[in-house]
């Protein structure tokens, strides 16, 4: 579908103009974005942005930058919060919404931000200012937003508490070195697309391989090869089979096979298919044997032989996961003796129990006897991003030194809002009982809790517990509107920068295409300023402008290059080229092949050495919510006969998360300015709602409007409404709380996936939704807050 033709595909960009600052840059100058490698040129005044000349696929979101740029969404001036200037930092109920921003000149506002970082720091103690800072920021390495707080905060004030783990695979990150090998080990060098395209005759794909996700990579993305990859396997015969409550996670291309299961049961259903395989003798007991640890108590469990008594049939498993008994046998049977691919994306562990459909698959592949066979056994995540099912580069890619952090305090990225809200308080992860700091300033930049967290009506809540947040932003997201300290940070296009992801073959010279709008400045200038009032500008800076350190970042990667004795240009041959070719490893499989050819030789990274059927050591740990095997755990957040449907609130198709939401493109697939929510046609009849119209989904933690579209696309029981949408918090006629612009994390619970990992469970919950016949308000999510002067 590619609807970008490049005027100069497969030719060289030389050209030059002038730009601010005297240098040189080509007309057609190149960017990269975690969407895609593009290039931009003016024209009368207008940007025109054309994706890589070799890009067989490239990814529409591009189009969101050139009407983002000077859009009034973005941060023009530095501003703060009058509360904080006329009371002073504090706790304080007013954060967010319902107090003023005054716009205070650049050098007084980093006077008045380094005289509370070193008040905090002298009162409190660095253990009191949370860096965490979670959040996708920019595809640059040098001006990579969390590197470059990461390092201020050490090199200025020696340390701050962190955050481990992400909002996209936090049960899997944790769960995985438990059972077979790291998440990269297992994600990233394990089954490629070439091994799929020649050799698999079945990918189980749990979760879909839905294209939104996999033309997606943190750092950049050269050439998008997925849509293309499917349609060749099917081509040659593979049968793509998607388990997933919507049909459209799995593109045309792949030919797939709509198996409509029920949100969150998909562990149960791979309890039903062991089941019949273990039952006709169908299961590859040699390999489980001699490859596998604890499938003998596994077994006694899926038989019905263990405490529980329950055999996981093919009609109990039918019972949870609503496809029919008969399917489930069918796929069972379909699958022994066939190269298949087990699949599971990173949306099924974003989910309460998460960790068990990602254990569970790795189970079901070694029961198939697959796993490290070329293009068969399992690859977790999978399509999930594009960095999945690709070759790793051969020599490093760039990343900026952070600096040593004192302080040994974290949490799992995902329980900021316990933390604030209970300093001093105990909780459980992957084995140990730590506690919550007291946290007094958070600093933010890169980020957008109030889109990436969950129950948002907590998540204010415990901000306005903060002494101070501050936030570098170019638009004004919720989050900067919570802040304290809002400071205008450039758009990636307004500065340079060097693009490199390490499973991309393309490193990309990052030309600035645009100067700041407004008063933006580059984040690593701000902390330059910052670190020189609090006299560390040099332990920061190291005394190089950004130019200097895209030299600096440029040359690791070039040494590794003439190590190989492969073309090694100089920063400003490569500058001007604009692009890098990158070599890559072999496509040999990684851990899991050299395991299964050598088993002594190349154990697993695991306990055992082997897959961890069982895991003695997650047993040990006692966790209710995570037990010693895998095991179907039934939510607690289901549909109740109050909230009866499931939500789905997953990635959107039409931006990266939250970013450049206010771009054309993200603006384009709305209506009226609202976000879309697909609902079937039966459950919609009885509710009395029809296509287009707004309705109002809700449950006990919140409620937010959107707009309907109707679609068989989607299992009956189920509404699917994407992230993404910038919080816009106002009440209806009754006075109660309600998201105007369509945010499902409104309605989404915030608590751990499992004791074991802490990961994010946002993916799903329960609502009930009714057509919302009020006087519509308008969405203002994009119109910035008016400075007020100061009393
Ligand atoms: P983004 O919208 O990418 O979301 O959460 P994340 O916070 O990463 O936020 C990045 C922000 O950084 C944007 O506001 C952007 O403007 C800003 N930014 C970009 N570049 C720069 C820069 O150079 N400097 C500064 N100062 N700012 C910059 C994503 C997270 O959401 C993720 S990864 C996942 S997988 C989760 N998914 C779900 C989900 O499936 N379902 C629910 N309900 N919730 C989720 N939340 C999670």
């Amino acid at each position: 579908m590619p609807s970008h033709q490049h005027p100069l595909a497969g030719v060289q960009v030389v050209e030059s103009c002038h730009v601010a600052g005297g240098q040189q840059a080509p007309k057609l100058r190149p960017h990269s974005s975690h969407w895609g490698v593009f290039s931009a040129e003016w024209h009368d005044g207008a940007l025109t942005v054309l994706p890589h000349p070799r890009d067989p696929d490239p990814n529409p979101l591009i189009d969101n930058f050139a009407s983002a740029l000077h859009h009034r969404a973005r941060v023009t001036t530095p501003m703060v919060r009058r509360g904080w200037l006329e009371r002073g930092p504090g706790p304080d109920p007013q954060r967010g919404e319902r107090d003023d921003f005054v716009a205070i000149p650049w050098a007084e506002v980093l006077d008045r931000l380094a005289a509370e970082l070193r008040r905090v720091k002298d009162r409190y103690g660095i253990n009191s200012i949370f860096g965490g800072s979670y959040g996708w920021s920019s595809a640059g390495r040098f001006h990579h937003a969390q590197s470059q707080l990461h390092r201020f905060l050490n090199t200025t004030l020696g340390g701050y508490v962190r955050s481990v783990n992400s909002y996209s695979a936090g049960a899997s990150e944790v769960l995985l070195p438990h059972i077979l090998g790291s998440l990269d080990q297992i994600a990233r060098r394990a089954v490629t697309w070439d091994q799929i395209v020649e050799h698999t005759d079945v990918v189980l794909a749990f979760g879909g391989l839905a294209l939104k996700n996999s033309r997606v990579a943190s750092g950049g993305i050269s050439r998008h090869t997925e849509r293309g990859d499917m349609a060749k396997a099917a081509a040659r015969g593979c049968r793509f089979i998607s388990v997933s409550p919507l049909a459209t996670d799995s593109p045309s291309e792949a030919r797939p096979q709509w198996l409509p299961v029920t949100p969150g049961t998909d562990s149960a259903l791979m309890l039903g298919l062991l089941f019949t395989l273990v039952s006709e003798g169908r299961h590859d007991r040699d390999f489980l044997a001699h490859y596998c640890e604890g499938w003998p108590e596994f077994e006694d469990y899926v038989m019905g032989r263990s405490r529980d008594g329950i055999p996981k049939t093919a009609a109990w498993a039918s019972a949870i996961c609503g496809l029919p008994e008969r399917a489930i046998t069918a796929l069972a049977r379909a699958l022994p003796g066939k190269r298949v691919l087990v699949v599971v994306a990173h949306s099924l562990q974003r989910s309460e129990h998460g960790e068990q459909p990602v254990w569970m698959a790795a189970v079901l592949a070694a029961a198939l006897g697959q796993l490290g066979l070329p293009g068969g056994g399992y690859a977790y995540a999978l399509g999930t991003l594009a960095h999945y099912g690709r070759r790793m580069n051969a020599v490093m890619v760039p990343a900026l030194a952070q600096g040593d952090n004192a302080v040994k305090a974290f949490i799992p990225c995902a329980r900021i809002t316990d933390m604030l809200l209970h300093p001093g308080a105990t909780f459980d992860y992957n084995g140990q009982r730590l506690t919550y700091p007291h946290v007094r300033l958070a600093y933010w930049i890169g980020g957008n809790p109030f889109h990436h967290h969950q129950d948002l009506y907590r998540l204010r809540d415990a901000f306005r517990t903060l002494d101070t947040l501050v936030v570098h932003e170019s638009g004004w997201t919720a989050t900067a509107r919570h802040a304290d300290i809002v400071l205008p940070a450039t758009l990636t296009l307004e500065r340079e920068d060097i693009g490199a992801a390490p499973t991309d073959p393309l490193m990309v010279a990052m030309h600035r295409i645009a100067e700041p709008h407004g008063l933006a400045r580059d984040d690593y200038d701000i902390f330059a300023d910052i670190a020189e009032r609090l006299g560390a500008r040099q332990a920061y800076t190291e005394g190089r402008s950004s130019r200097q350190w895209l030299e600096l970042l440029y040359e690791k990667t070039r040494r590794g290059l003439q190590a190989k004795g492969l073309d090694a240009p100089s920063f400003d041959v490569f500058w001007q080229r604009g692009e890098l070719a990158l070599p890559q490893q072999a496509d040999d499989g990684g851990i899991l092949r050299a395991f299964r050819e050598d088993p002594v030789g190349h154990p697993l990274p695991t306990p055992s050495g082997k897959v961890q059927i069982t895991s003695p050591t997650i047993a040990g740990f006692g966790y209710a919510d995570c037990p010693g095997h895998p095991a179907w755990l039934p939510p607690t957040d289901g549909p109740t006969p109050d909230h009866p449907l499931y939500l789905v609130a997953n990635q959107p198709a039409t931006r990266l998360h939250s970013q450049l939401d206010f771009g054309a493109h993200s603006a384009s697939q709305k209506r009226n300015g609202r976000e879309v929510c697909a609902m079937h046609p039966a459950d919609a009849a009885e509710r009395g709602i029809s296509e287009g119209h707004i309705v109002r989904l809700f449950n006990t933690r919140g409620a937010c409007l959107a707009s309907v579209t109707l679609t068989e696309n989607i299992r009956q029981g189920v509404l699917q409404l994407p992230t993404g949408a910038w919080f816009d918090p106002g009440t209806d006629s009754q006075g109660r709380p309600l998201c105007l612009h369509g945010n499902p994390n409104v309605l989404t619970r915030d608590q751990g996936t499992s004791s074991l990992t802490q990961g994010c469970s946002g993916q799903l919950t329960a609502v009930q939704v009714e057509r919302f016949d009020e006087v519509l308000p308008d969405v203002r999510a994009f119109d910035p807050p008016v400075p007020v002067a100061m009393g």
